[in-house]
C-alpha cells in the first residue's frame, strides 16, 4: 500500500528568508502565501515550513516559547489557518517543523520550573546539582559550542541544553512532557496539516548522566507512543532528523510495520568532507567513490525495509553548488548535475528555497556580518583557543548556515524582490544574475531541469517503485547507477567532476529523458561526457 509521500517532492521553505510582505525586512506567512502559485508551478507536492511558532530568536525559531502561537514577526494564526487552506488548493500539503528536543527558556514551562526546585514543571527539564567543585555533573558539550550544563543562580543547579544556553533540554523520561507534546501536535493536526520534521528526534531518548544524547534505550518506545497518540492513524507524513542515523537505526524509525516514522533525514553523506572525529569545520575534500558507496548503501539498505529522504541542501548546510560543485563558470551545469543525481534516486526527494535557481554560497569578510549563533559561538571559542582569524572565517564561509539563510532572490530589483526594506540578513550581490524572475525566463535554466524532474517523477512509477543498482565505471568519478522496474530500465549517468572523460555506453538508448547539455546524441559506444555533464537514458 503506497502513500503519497512516496511519489512526492518536498519544497523547505524558510521563512525567514522567502519573502517579506510587510516591509520590515523579515520573510513572513502572507509573503509565502503571495508565492504559492510559484511553488505550484514548480510542481512540489508538500512544503516543510521551518519552525513559525512564538521565538525570541537565539537560534531563529528552533527556540520555541509558545508552540501554539505565530511568532509575530512572520504573522498571526489566522494567516497560518490561510497558508494551510491556499497550499492544499494547489495541492500543496504544510508539513510543520517539531521542535520538541527543548524549548526556549523563556517557555512558559521554563520560565516556571527556573524559579525554585519544587515547582511543578521543574521536572519537564533536566537538572544536576554541582559536583563537589561545583563543577557540572560530566562534560557533555553544546552542538553550539562550550558545555552543555548551564549553572542557574536562583536554585544553585545546572540544567542541560544541547543547543543553546537558551534552548534548555526537554526530559522526555517525564510522561507529563511527552502529553503536553502529544497534545500539541493535535492541536496542529486539527489545523489541516500534511505531516511533521521532527527536530533532533534522535535525542529525545537522551540519558545525559550516562552521557547517552542520541539513540537513547527509550527513543523508538517514545516515538511509538507519540504514533499512537497523534499522527499514527492518519495520512500524514513525518521525518525525523537523525544525524547519527545507520541504515539499521533507520530502519527502525521507518519500517511501516514498527509505526514510528515515514523516514528520516540521514547524514552520511553531507559528513564526507568532514576530517573523521573532528568538527563540521574541519574539512577533507570530497571522495566521489566514497559519496557513491554512501549512497548505494543506503539505497540498497532501505530497498524494501524503510523509506529514504534525499537531499543536497538545507537551512543547516552550505550551498551545495559552491560546496561540492563549481559556483562560477560550471554553477548551472554542476547545479543540473546535483539535481539529476540525486532525484532519480528512490526516496523522497527535498528541495531547499533557492536551489531550484541555483543560489551559492555568501562569503563574509568579518564575524561581524554573521548572524548565526553557531558560527559565532564557533568564532569565539576558536579564537581563544588561538586559531587565526581567517582561518574561522574560511571555515564559516565553507560550511557556516548563514551560507543557506540569504534571502531568496525574486528578481534583480531592489533586494531581489525580497523585501522593501533593510534585509534582516544580507542578500547575496549575485542576485541580478541569479533570481526567479529570470529562471523561468530562460527555458533551459536550472528550474526548469527541477520541473521536469518532478514532473518525471509524478509520471513514471520506475522513478518511485524501480530498483537500484550502481553502475560499474572506468573513471572513478562517474557516479552513474540504473533503475529497473519490470521490463523498463533507465540509466543516470553524472560526471562528478570539473573535467572531460569518457563513458562506455554499452546499450543502445530508446530516448533520451533528460539532460543538462542540451545538444548530445547518446548512443551505444563510448561517450565523451562534459564537465558535470549528466544525462538519464531510457534504455528499454
Ligand atoms: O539541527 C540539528 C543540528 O545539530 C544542526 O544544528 C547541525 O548540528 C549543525 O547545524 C551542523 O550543520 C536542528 C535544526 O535543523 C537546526 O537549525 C537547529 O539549530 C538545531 O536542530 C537545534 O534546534
Ligand atoms: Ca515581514
Amino acid at each position: 500500500m503506497s502513500s503519497w509521500w512516496q511519489k512526492a517532492v518536498v519544497y523547505q521553505v524558510y521563512p525567514r528568508s522567502f519573502q517579506d510582505s510587510n516591509g520590515d525586512g523579515i520573510g513572513d506567512l502572507k509573503g509565502i502565501i503571495q508565492r504559492l502559485d510559484y511553488l505550484a508551478y514548480l510542481g512540489i507536492d508538500a512544503i516543510w515550513l521551518s519552525p513559525v511558532y512564538k521565538s525570541p530568536n537565539d537560534d531563529n525559531g528552533y527556540d520555541i516559547s509558545d508552540y501554539q502561537e505565530i511568532m509575530d514577526e512572520f504573522g498571526t494564526m489566522e494567516d497560518m489557518e490561510i497558508l494551510i487552506a491556499e497550499a492544499m488548493k494547489r495541492n500543496i500539503r504544510i508539513v510543520m517543523d517539531l521542535v520538541v528536543n527543548h524549548t526556549s527558556d523563556e517557555h512558559p514551562w521554563f520560565v516556571e520550573a527556573r524559579q525554585s526546585r519544587d515547582n511543578q514543571y521543574r521536572d519537564f527539564y533536566i537538572w544536576s546539582d554541582p559536583d563537589s567543585q561545583g563543577n557540572p555533573p560530566n562534560d557533555l558539550g553544546s552542538t553550539f559550542s562550550g558545555p552543555a550544563w548551564e549553572y542557574s543562580e536562583l536554585t544553585g543547579q545546572y540544567y542541560l541544553h544541547l543547543f543553546s544556553k537558551k534552548q534548555p533540554d526537554l526530559n522526555w523520561g517525564n510522561q507529563e512532557v511527552r502529553q503536553s507534546v502529544y497534545d500539541m501536535m493535535n492541536f496542529w493536526i486539527e489545523k489541516g496539516i500534511g505531516g511533521f520534521r521532527m527536530d533532533v528526534i534522535d535525542l529525545v531518548g537522551k540519558q545525559p548522566f550516562k552521557k547517552i544524547t542520541g539513540n537513547g534505550p527509550k527513543l523508538h518506545e517514545y516515538l511509538q507512543e507519540m504514533n499512537r497518540a497523534t499522527f499514527g492513524n492518519k495520512d500524514l507524513m513525518t521525518v525525523g532528523e537523525t544525524w547519527g542515523a545507520t541504515p539499521e537505526i533507520a530502519k527502525l524509525y521507518s519500517k511501516p510495520n514498527r509505526n514510528e516514522l515515514s523516514m528520516v533525514f540521514q547524514f552520511e553523506h553531507s559528513g564526507l568532507d568532514q576530517q573523521p572525529g573532528k568538527e563540521k569545520w574541519d574539512l577533507i575534500d570530497l571522495s566521489i567513490p566514497a559519496l557513491k558507496d554512501v549512497f548505494s548503501k543506503w539505497q540498497t539498505e532501505l530497498a524494501s525495509e524503510g523509506w529514504n529522504s534525499l537531499f543536497w541542501n538545507n537551512h543547516d548546510l552550505p550551498r551545495i553548488i559552491s560546496r561540492w560543485g563549481n559556483d562560477k563558470e560550471f554553477r548551472v551545469q554542476s547545479g543540473k548535475m546535483f539535481a539529476i543525481l540525486l532525484h532519480l534516486l528512490k526516496g523522497t526527494p527535498y528541495i531547499y528555497q533557492g536551489e531550484e535557481i541555483g543560489m551559492i554560497n555568501y562569503p563574509v569578510e568579518t564575524i561581524e556580518e554573521v548572524d548565526d549563533i553557531e558560527s559565532i559561538n564557533m568564532y569565539n571559542v576558536r579564537l581563544s583557543q588561538g586559531y587565526a582569524k581567517e582561518d574561522i572565517l574560511d571555515s564559516i564561509n565553507a560550511k557556516g548556515r548563514d551560507n543557506a539563510r540569504t534571502p531568496m532572490q525574486w528578481n534583480d530589483s531592489k533586494n531581489a524582490g525580497f523585501t522593501s526594506n533593510k534585509p534582516w540578513l544580507h542578500i547575496n550581490p549575485n542576485y541580478p544574475e541569479i533570481n526567479v524572475e529570470k529562471a523561468l525566463e530562460e527555458k533551459d535554466s536550472l528550474f526548469y531541469t527541477y520541473k521536469k524532474l518532478i514532473q518525471l517523477r509524478h509520471e513514471h512509477p520506475i522513478v518511485v517503485w524501480g530498483t537500484y543498482n550502481l553502475v560499474d565505471t572506468e573513471d572513478e568519478n562517474i557516479f552513474a547507477y540504473c533503475r529497473v522496474l519490470d521490463e523498463q530500465k533507465w540509466l543516470i549517468i553524472t560526471n562528478f567532476q570539473e573535467k572531460t572523460t569518457t563513458f562506455d555506453l554499452k546499450e543502445e538508448p530508446k530516448s533520451v529523458l533528460i539532460q543538462n547539455y542540451t545538444k548530445k546524441e547518446y548512443t551505444k559506444g563510448m561517450l565523451y561526457l562534459d564537465p558535470y555533464e549528466a544525462v538519464v537514458l531510457e534504455i528499454s
